[in-house]
């Protein structure tokens, strides 16, 4: 009988295509490995012939598709002498660093807008002992002051300005080619700083020149609509959306995500809060799929465009949920305001009647 080696995460299954050596401490939470679930009744509600799969990083560590990246950010930073990270977060970002800098023993900064992160992910910030500096200014302010104060302190820069973060967040497209035997036809996902759609794009391409595999997606980022300056085509300075976690108006990978989708042949497009909201609560009702706001937007934007005929019958694609939708409580509360638990005796009566009065 062969002992089956335990997984230690996606550095060690993808290190091989990954900056580390024989030495490196590798700092892990056994991230990666997520599910990619392919979706039963929407697509049949929807009445297309389409095969649409779901990579659900919500299922990290942390709960979001951000420790792909912080494993390798912090294995580098360590590796480096680096005693102290920091980012600036709309929340993942922070939780992620902050528990990878546990896991290191090193010390983590976070910089976040005060009040416009959500319940879930400050609760773990703090938790994983974060020193948690909220600004009376949006993300963009935020990442504007932590890249001039690593010019003044010993700190190392945990965004994915940090080229570090894309290496790591480009294995999800390996798992995505190991699992099917091939790229998808289109990958949408929601983009805000597009890192992501950044990495990704870097994944299939490596993928394809070793010919792993013999395509490349069409890479489809979807925006909120108070937050979408890939579709206005320029910055913008006030951004806005119940998504908080895509609330960005200044993208730091702005070239890099032109060029994936100018490459792939690719768009952009934006949906309002409702869309997003809307298609959050449709994964959860109709495939048991619980994503963040920010996540669904990339559901949004795949139905919107299967059912107009952009995305053609046939295709295969895959939507990525970057996260768990159990970080935003106070979201997921207000979508079901109208759901409310009834109350009752606690006697089998009571039980009996309320169970049959639903049936
Ligand atoms: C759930 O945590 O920017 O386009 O500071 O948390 O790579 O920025 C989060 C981004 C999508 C957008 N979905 O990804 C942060 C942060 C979720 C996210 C995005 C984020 P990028």
């Amino acid at each position: 009988m062969t002992t089956q080696k335990h997984y230690t995460g996606l550095i060690e299954r993808y290190r091989d295509r990954l900056p580390v050596s024989a030495t490196t401490r590798i700092i892990s939470l056994n991230e990666g490995r997520t599910p990619l679930i392919q979706l039963q009744n929407i697509p049949r509600m929807i009445g297309k012939d389409v095969e649409i799969y779901v990579k659900f990083e919500g299922l990290n560590p942390t709960g979001s598709f951000k420790d792909r990246g912080m494993t390798m950010a912090v294995t580098k930073a360590v590796e480096d002498g680096s005693e102290a990270i920091i980012c600036a977060s709309t929340g993942n970002t922070s939780a992620a660093a902050a528990a990878y800098a546990a896991r290191a023993g090193i010390k983590a900064f976070v910089l976040i807008p005060e009040g416009k992160i959500a319940l879930g992910k400050l609760a773990q910030t703090l938790m994983y002992n974060a020193t948690i500096i909220q600004i009376n200014g949006n993300f963009d302010k935020g990442m504007a002051l932590v890249k001039e104060v690593a010019n003044h302190a010993p700190v190392t820069i945990v965004n994915s300005i940090n080229p570090f973060r894309i290496e790591g967040q480009k294995t999800a497209a390996f798992e995505i080619v190991d699992e099917l035997g091939f790229a998808p036809d289109y990958h949408c996902l929601p983009v805000g700083n597009a890192g992501n759609i950044t990495a990704y794009w870097k994944g299939y391409n490596e993928y394809a020149t070793d010919r792993v595999c013999g395509n490349r997606p069409v890479m489809c980022g979807y925006q909120a609509a108070g937050a979408a300056p890939f579709v206005a085509g320029m910055m913008i300075d006030n951004p806005e959306t119940v998504a908080t976690a895509i609330r960005i108006g200044h993208p730091q990978s702005w070239d890099f995500a032109w060029a994936a989708q100018k490459e792939s042949g690719g768009w952009f497009d934006k949906f309002s809060d409702e869309q997003i909201l809307a298609a959050q609560k449709m994964l959860s009702q109709y495939e048991g799929v619980f994503c963040e706001p920010a996540s669904a937007a990339s559901l949004a934007g795949a139905l919107q465009d299967i059912i107009s005929g952009k995305i053609p019958e046939g295709s295969k694609i895959v939507c990525t949920l970057t996260g768990n939708g159990i970080k935003d409580p106070e979201i997921a509360m207000q979508q079901c305001a109208d759901a409310k638990p009834v109350t009752i005796d606690a006697s089998l009566d009571a039980v009996k009647r309320a169970i049959l009065d639903c049936l």
